[in-house]
């Protein structure tokens, strides 16, 4: 495997960056998470565009043209023969003395990563998945807006331990306010009286581009798309409820908290989503080859 470091291509044992960069001293910098599907890079404009919005939020100039970036996105797949994978890019804020201050920072780095993707198992995409409410709070906000993909993933972190320590993979997080924000590192939606319905971006949330995704095909579907303030009692009493991300795709979701959630097994507007996002994945993007 070779991985693009900063305009060049290194061997997987030598893609190596400095202690000194903040990225690592002080969680400065930005990631995204890409996936491939038949050498199509699934909406990797839309990621850019992400990682942009999230350079801006966190002051960070980004030195490289989007031009530019998508071109190394490409050439990572290209030199590693990725035609169905994952991309996991990195941009820190670089080189810098110790303490805060970014300004010390020559030039931020960029880091492309192409690699084989763990699949989840198809039987989950059947059988759904078991959630957990976990302590841990979204943060919020008015602190480090969850918008920002930012290298600073503790919150997340913490969450996904609470649900291993409980025995769940994957949970879901209230607000500071104790509405429904999304999950460690997946989105959510219910499905109620025929209507779509998922947090809106104020409840503290990754603004995920599967969650984007899954709302174009509810739009070409002819189904109701809402973006409001969720409860947990909401979620118990949905007809379905599913999880975005990804990695995740569109996974069903059948229990939280122990209250069963519809039917307990995939429901038949989150097969349907699921069916036309998996359709969507091999054309929406950037070709490799
Ligand atoms: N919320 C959070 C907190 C995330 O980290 C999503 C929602 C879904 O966003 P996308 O844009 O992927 O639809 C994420 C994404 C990993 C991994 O390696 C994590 C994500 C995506 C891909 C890989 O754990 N999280």
């Amino acid at each position: 495997m070779e991985v693009y470091i900063d305009g060049k291509f290194y061997k997987k044992e030598d893609a190596k960056i400095s202690v000194f960069d903040h990225g690592l001293l002080y969680g400065d910098g930005l990631f995204e998470g890409i996936r491939v599907y038949d050498n199509c890079i699934f909406k990797l404009d839309a990621h850019l565009e992400r990682i942009e919005y999230s350079a801006k939020a966190i002051a960070l100039e980004l030195p490289w043209t989007r031009e530019e970036i998508a071109r190394a996105h490409v050439e990572a797949c290209r030199r590693n023969g990725v035609a169905n994978g994952y991309i996991r890019s990195v941009i820190t804020r670089g080189v810098g003395d110790l303490g805060l201050n970014p300004h010390t920072c020559a030039k931020p780095s960029l880091i492309v990563i192409a690699d084989k993707i763990a699949l989840y198992p198809a039987e989950v995409y059947e059988k759904g998945i078991r959630l957990i409410t976990v302590p841990t709070r979204r943060m919020s906000v008015a602190a480090l807006p969850p918008m920002v993909k930012s290298l600073n993933y503790l919150n997340n972190i913490l969450a996904k331990i609470e649900a291993l320590n409980c025995g769940f993979d994957e949970c879901l997080l209230l607000n500071d306010q104790g509405n429904v924000a999304e999950c460690s590192g997946d989105n959510i939606f219910i499905v109620h009286k025929g209507k779509l319905i998922t947090p809106m971006p104020s409840s503290s949330l990754l603004m995920g581009i599967t969650r984007a995704a899954t709302m174009e095909c509810a739009r070409e579907l002819g189904i109701p798309v809402v973006e409001t303030t969720l409860t947990r009692y909401d979620v118990w009493n949905a007809d379905e409820a599913f999880l975005t991300g990804s990695a995740a795709e569109v996974i069903p979701v059948v229990e939280l908290d122990g209250r069963k959630i519809g039917a307990g097994k995939c429901g038949p507007i989150t097969a349907k989503l699921l069916e036309l996002f998996r359709k969507k994945v091999r054309t929406d993007g950037v070709m490799v080859a």
